[in-house]
């Protein structure tokens, strides 16, 4: 076989994964608004503060809303354990090897949700380049980018940017101690994509949560797609 053959065969399987991918997505979606849950995927790299984040929310909502975690990762149920040391229900998926969550793994647990729930995170497998192709039903796509990894990432790695709906930048309290401008980061990823709400969040300090909670309350109260 030519190696033109096979870059077109190969292009014609990538295809009909994301082509399935997107219907199992949709398919979600639409169970998941049906309930009234608000389902937020997170993106980063490895160790951008996913979890660390997902702790801080949980602490938040608990007194009023009901939220369920998805954790992703290569292997170790270590996050979600973490998720459930806060007192909310987590899920975590191994993924074996695979760089990013894909819908038939997310659909999988679907029928293990909760009644009552109001929110529903999904954290993605730590990578900024594989999970951006793959929708998993969310209504809501964040990604995060921390102080240390560089203010040059957003215009590496765009497609995180430009698909997301949200840019939380995150430790924020390490930011005296590197050389890193906040300010070119978020510049150059609303640049890539100008509808990114930006949050400038620590973890640490608990600066910026606030505001991030409030925007994930408003956003279950606003109806899909207003
Ligand atoms: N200084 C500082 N450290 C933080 C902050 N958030 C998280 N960390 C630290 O960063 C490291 C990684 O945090 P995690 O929350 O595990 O990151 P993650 O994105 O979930 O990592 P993966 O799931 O492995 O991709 C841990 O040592 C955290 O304590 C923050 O706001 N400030
Ligand atoms: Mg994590």
């Amino acid at each position: 076989m030519s190696e033109k053959t096979l870059k077109h065969k190969e292009v014609i399987v990538i295809q009909d994964i994301l082509g399935s991918n997107k219907k199992i997505a949709a398919e979600i979606r639409s169970k998941l608004e049906a309930r009234g849950i608000l389902t937020v995927n997170f993106m980063s790299s490895p160790g951008a503060g996913k979890t660390a984040l997902l702790e801080k929310i949980a602490d938040r909502l608990k007194s009023g809303y009901r939220m369920a975690v998805i954790e992703g990762d290569i292997e170790t149920e270590r996050d979600a354990e973490r998720i459930r040391a806060k007192g909310v229900p987590a899920w975590q998926i191994t993924t074996g090897g695979a760089c990013h969550l894909e819908a038939k793994m997310v659909a999988k647990i679907l029928p293990e949700l909760p009644a009552g729930l109001d929110f529903l995170f999904i954290e993605n497998v730590g990578n900024l380049v594989c999970p951006a192709g793959y929708e998993l039903g969310e209504r809501l796509r964040c990604v995060l980018l921390s102080a240390p990894e560089g203010d040059d990432k957003p215009k590496k790695y765009p497609k995180a940017f430009t698909t997301s709906d949200c840019l939380i930048l995150t430790k924020t309290d390490l930011i005296p101690y590197l050389p890193y401008d906040q300010e070119k980061a978020k510049k150059e990823a609303l640049e890539l994509n100008p509808r990114l709400k930006v949050f400038v969040t620590s973890a640490v300090t608990g600066q910026g949560l606030d505001e991030l909670v409030d925007f994930f309350i408003a956003s279950l109260r606003r109806p899909p797609h207003a």
